[in-house]
């Protein structure tokens, strides 16, 4: 048994459109890129986190990430949950609710536990499909010194052994739609808790 709370984690941080991870998708990529204008007197709060799939369906399983949770976790030690999908594209599968990625964990509750995490792998997870991708809305802006923490099934126990542990790609924007020109890559990573650090967000009055 081995326990990779973190698991691999690859920070970036750079700002660009919002757009597919550099992995080829059959999904995604089709929508054209909108130039948007923000006209902002005060900073544009970053309230948008985008998550995909880049698993590709080249790893283990054909349901790739399996997001439980989104949490924004304040420099002050409060914990905040997505509270809305405002975007998704994911291949159709019976059952998989986009819902289940917001609120609290409830298919890991215990994602911070010094213990193997375990995982209730029939409810409260949203499945990507190797590669979907989702746009959720955090309850208050992400802020320089906030980590944004993805909490997916990859590599917690269930009854029948480990789940595959399969890698995300996550951005964060001040604008909710899918692709625009206002997103900051926060990084890559894989395993039960993703926690991407916020280093530097552009102020997009200058
Ligand atoms: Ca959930």
């Amino acid at each position: 048994m081995k326990l990779s709370v973190i698991g691999m984690l690859f920070p970036l941080l750079f700002l660009g459109a919002c757009s597919e991870p550099a992995v080829s998708h059959d999904v995604l990529g089709t929508a054209d890129v909108a130039e948007e204008t923000l006209e902002v007197s005060e900073p544009a709060p970053y309230l948008f986190v985008r998550i995909d799939d880049v698993s590709n369906g080249s790893y283990w399983s054909k349901l790739g990430v399996r997001l439980d949770a989104v949490l924004l976790e304040k420099q002050d030690g409060r914990v905040l949950f997505a509270e809305s999908v405002v975007d998704s594209s994911i291949p159709a599968l019976e059952g998989n609710e986009v819902a289940d990625v917001l609120g609290p964990p409830d298919s890991v509750p215990n994602y911070r536990s010094p213990e193997q995490p375990v995982c209730d792998m029939e409810n409260g997870t949203l499945a990507l499909l190797g590669s979907g991708f989702v746009v959720v809305k955090m309850p208050e802006p992400i802020e320089v010194g906030d980590c944004v923490a993805i909490i997916d099934v990859g590599e917690c126990d269930f009854p029948y052994g480990q789940v595959s542990i399969e890698p995300m790609y996550a951005q964060v924007s001040v604008a909710p739609t899918p692709d625009n020109s206002y997103c900051v890559t926060l990084g890559q990573g894989a395993g039960v808790y993703v926690s991407l650090s916020v280093t530097s967000l552009p102020d997009l009055r200058e």
